[in-house]
Parts: structure tokens; sequence; C-alpha cells
């Protein structure tokens, strides 16, 4: 196979980046990586120098793309689907660039740091990491008001960043009541069949996942008992 995703299957940035080979309809192999395995973890450092997750190593250009971000472009330019994750629009394409980040950064950011607080034992920090969150949400809230996607008129590469980040984010801080804007968003994400492929195949690994009780019947494949 050309191309060969390193990666894990609960990972929320590994995610964001199936989302894209799957709306892109890209064949790849996905492969495994265990950081838990002191080994697998140092064999992974020679492929992503931060030992971040996920790598894409593409073995016709013999390149290895890490960042999920310059992954998801990479793949839209040299594997391009039927619709650009990166509008041609340089305005719109702008727009999702910046999307993006504000996912990454400010969404994700604050969810792994309350799961890494969760891990390490310390929860007396988690409230600061939720606070964060709810800053993010008004200012997303606000964005995504009368919009479908998060950045111009079609799914995107912030809507790839979006739907991981959101996904495990809205399990540490729920999204508030008098947020419609973005429970509907998050709705339409979780609607989209890569995402939804994405959020099946992750499923017989939820139970590493920390906060799995936490995690709503639909996304375990239970019927829900409500
Ligand atoms: N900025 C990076 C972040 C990737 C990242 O943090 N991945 C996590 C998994 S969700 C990871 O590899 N964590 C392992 C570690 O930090 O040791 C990207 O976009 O690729």
């Amino acid at each position: 196979m050309t191309l060969i995703l390193h990666a894990h299957p609960l990972s929320s940035y590994c995610h964001k980046v199936l989302i894209a080979l799957y709306e892109a309809g890209t064949p790849f192999e996905s492969r495994h990586v265990d950081l838990g395995d002191p080994a697998a973890r140092a064999k992974f450092m020679t492929i992503s120098p931060w030992g971040k997750m996920p790598a894409l190593e593409d073995k016709a250009r013999r390149e290895i793309v890490f960042e999920t971000s310059i992954i998801v472009e990479y793949l839209d330019r040299h594997y391009p689907g039927p619709h650009p994750l990166l509008p041609a629009d340089e305005d719109a394409r702008l727009q999702a660039r910046l999307w993006d980040r504000v996912f990454d950064l400010y969404v994700q950011g604050p969810m792994g740091a309350a799961v890494m607080a969760t891990i390490r034992g310390e929860p007396e920090r988690i409230p600061e990491h939720a606070e964060a969150l709810l800053a993010s949400y008004r200012q997303i809230e606000a964005h995504m008001a009368g919009r479908e996607w998060a950045a111009g008129s079609t799914f995107s590469l912030a809507d790839c960043a979006a739907a991981p980040a959101l996904f495990y984010a809205r399990v540490v801080a729920p999204f508030p009541d008098d947020h419609p804007a973005i429970a509907a968003y998050f709705e339409r994400l979780i609607a989209r069949p890569s995402v939804a492929r994405t959020l099946v195949e992750a499923r017989p690994w939820f139970h590493m996942y920390p906060y799995r009780d936490r995690l709503e019947p639909r996304f375990l494949g239970e019927a829900s008992t409500g």
C-alpha cells in the first residue's frame, strides 16, 4: 500500500486524519502505534520526531508527513478526493486554517489536558480545563450560528479538526443548554459518514478511554435505555 497511517484508533488527532482519508476515499494501510510500549515508542520516534501521532508514510513519494493539519493538506494536494478539504478560494482557505487551529489549540488542548489530569490522578486540575472549554464553546457558538460547516460552505479541514475535538471535549464539559448552534453542528458532524465510520472503528478501544462511562450508548453501539 502506498500510504501508511501510523496511528492509534482511540487518538483524537488520528481521527482527524482518518476523517480526511475517508472523505476523499483514499486507500491506506493503518499501522497500530502503541506508545505505551518502549520499543514501539522508540521505533515511532524515528518517523515522528516529536513522537506525536499520527504520522503518514508515503511510499510513492518517499515522504513521511507529521502534524495533522499538514497531513490533511498534503493529502488534499497529492491524493485529492472529489471535494477539496482546503477550499480553492484563498479567503475561505484561510478561514479553514484558522478554525482548524481553533479546534486543535483551544478545544483539543484543554480536552487533552483534562484527560491527562485524570490519568495522573490530579482531578483538582480538571475544572480549569473545563472552564477553558466553556470559553471556547462561547466563541464557537457565536461563529456557528447560521452556518453549516466551520469554514466556507463545504466540509473542510476545519471540520476534520472539529469532529474529534468536540466529540471528546463534550465528555469533559457538556455543551451548555443555551448553545444550540454548537450542539447542532456536533450532530451534523457525527452524522457525516467519514466521522461516523471513524467513531464506529474506535468502539472496540473505548474501554481504554478514561471517561468511557460517560460516553452515550449511541457511541458504544448499545441501545439507549433512556
Ligand atoms: N500537533 C500534533 C498533536 C498530535 C498529538 O498530540 N497526538 C497525540 C495523540 S492524540 C500523541 O501523539 N500523544 C502522545 C504523546 O504526547 O506522547 C498534530 O496535530 O499532529
